[in-house]
């Protein structure tokens, strides 16, 4: 049984707490996947206002193919700590589409937000380019023309790539195994000319597509699919999932979208991802440059099962991309967080044991806590003398429980205990407030344990967790020590 199922939206810190000196210890220091509430696939940033976004897609839970039905969003100030905006976007916006939300990618134009998705087409039987549209980069999204954008009945149509050039035309790729590409009207939402077909030469991708290769040659390299169209110092560089199955991240250059494009080697070579696939996207923010892409690192997670990860990185000084290798470490902060405000529930670093969902009455929520989960904000920034209070808002309709907060680590020093009675119904919303028995100064991270009833059968083996948990929650936390920590 779950302890409280939903704790969302207001998550009150103010905190005015004396903290003489703690030594940090156990700090939790993987960031990678940055999802871990859902499994998530195929991430394309967008800078957006000051925040970065991330759009990705969603592997079901306990899949043996890219069944997949939504798209997710993301969104992060400092690179660490993502707030989930859910699903603005799934099949049933478009009536067309009845399978595989495949790979995505939304752009901003004229104060209006893009989303270039490929799905499953009932009309003609193969995979087609659609685009949603929303008035902000976390929806709600509907479809744009209530139609394709593109299809002929090829399952050749899958993820495309937007970049909106500086002359103002908005290209648009995709494709496997054929790189194809449209000319966008300003409108976004219509093409002019032809369907383009990239050519797909030895030269250009290390292979010629594998219908022109010759027997029993090797080939440096191979374009497969998840192309990622950018343009840099003036020269387009398309990065794209290679190799075939599995597949590393490759790229190449030309002067004009259109070609002729000239191979320019791996960027994320073939690593211990646990995923069969990779897929990229790469995007400048406040001054650093982040590659992102996809494994299947999670607990539970596989070829499909994957979740999204980023990595730093520096352009070489001619601008091409240097080795980009997989970690579980991620990147680092660029900035502090702010506690002392509201912040929506679903804003993490770091999770174990907890999924997300959405309804229209509270938006996007904390769901699924049981004893022994957790929240980690990083580097929280508790400077300044502020109110003495945690708040959280909260529904249980069970016994409810408590929310420990803790600095450091999940067992780092106790400033504050909120005790969580159950609300009378699993929609029935309360907030609840407690006072801080210190004062933290200074950086730290921040973890919100929950602990609720314990189970009478707590011997059993987690891979190292001591504290026993309710029976519903073994499973992640199990999973969690052996894979997260
Ligand atoms: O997510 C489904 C498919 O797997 C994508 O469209 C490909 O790029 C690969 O990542």
């Amino acid at each position: 049984m779950k302890h409280f199922r939903h704790f969302r939206e207001v998550l009150t810190l103010s905190f005015s707490i004396f903290l003489s000196s703690f030594t940090p210890s156990g700090t939790l220091r993987a960031q990678n996947p940055f999802v871990q509430t859902w499994f998530t696939s195929d991430p394309a940033p967008m800078v957006h206002d000051g925040k970065m976004y991330v759009y990705t897609g969603h592997d079901e839970d306990g899949a043996d193919f890219f069944w997949m039905q939504e798209w997710r969003v993301y969104s992060t100030e400092d690179m660490v700590n993502w707030q989930d905006h859910g699903s603005p976007l799934a099949l049933e916006s478009f009536s067309w589409a009845d399978d595989r939300a495949w790979a995505s990618q939304c752009v901003e134009r004229d104060g209006k937000f893009y989303w270039y998705i490929c799905a499953h087409s009932k009309l003609s039987g193969g995979m087609a380019i659609g685009v949603a549209v929303s008035d902000t980069p976390v929806g709600p999204f509907r479809d744009a023309i209530g139609k394709p954008l593109f299809e002929n009945g090829s399952w050749d149509h899958i993820d495309p790539t937007v970049l909106i050039d500086d002359d103002g035309q908005a290209w648009l790729m995709w494709g496997n195994p054929q790189c194809y590409y449209l000319k966008l009207n300003r409108d976004m939402t219509s093409y002019s000319g032809e369907l383009g077909r990239l050519d797909m030469t030895e030269e250009a991708f290390g292979s010629p597509m594998m219908n022109k290769r010759e027997k029993g040659k090797k080939y440096k390299d191979s374009y497969v699919e998840g192309p990622w169209l950018t343009k840099r110092n003036g020269t387009y560089q398309l990065l794209y999932a290679a190799g075939g199955v599995p597949e590393h991240i490759s790229y190449s250059t030309a002067p004009h979208p259109t070609g002729p494009w000239k191979y320019a080697g791996e960027i994320m070579p073939l690593s211990e991802t646990n995923s069969f696939t990779n897929h990229c996207g790469v995007a400048d923010y406040k001054g650093h440059s982040y590659f992102f892409y996809h494994t299947g690192k999670l607990p539970r997670g596989g070829g499909f099962g994957r979740s999204v990860a980023v990595e730093e990185f520096k352009y070489n000084a001619d601008g091409s991309f240097p080795t980009i290798l997989p970690t579980n470490e991620g990147v680092k902060p660029i900035q502090t967080f702010n506690p002392y405000r509201k912040v929506e529930a679903e804003t993490m670093a770091f999770s174990r044991g907890l999924k997300t969902e959405q309804n229209d009455e509270v938006g996007v929520y904390v769901a699924d806590i049981h004893n022994g989960d957790y929240i980690k904000l990083q580097n929280v920034d508790f400077s300044g003398n502020m109110q003495k209070q945690f708040a959280a808002r909260v529904a249980s309709g069970l016994r409810g429980g408590q929310i420990e907060v803790r600095i450091d680590s999940l067992k780092g020093h106790l400033l504050a205990r909120l005790e969580v009675p159950g609300t009378g119904g699993w929609e029935k919303w309360q907030t609840f407030t407690a006072d801080f028995a210190e004062k933290a100064e200074g950086t730290h991270d921040l973890y919100l344990v929950f602990t609720g009833r314990k189970a009478r059968n707590s011997s059993t083996s987690t891979g190292g967790k001591s504290a026993a948990c309710s029976r519903s929650s073994w499973k992640m936390a199990e999973q969690a020590h052996t894979r997260l920590s």
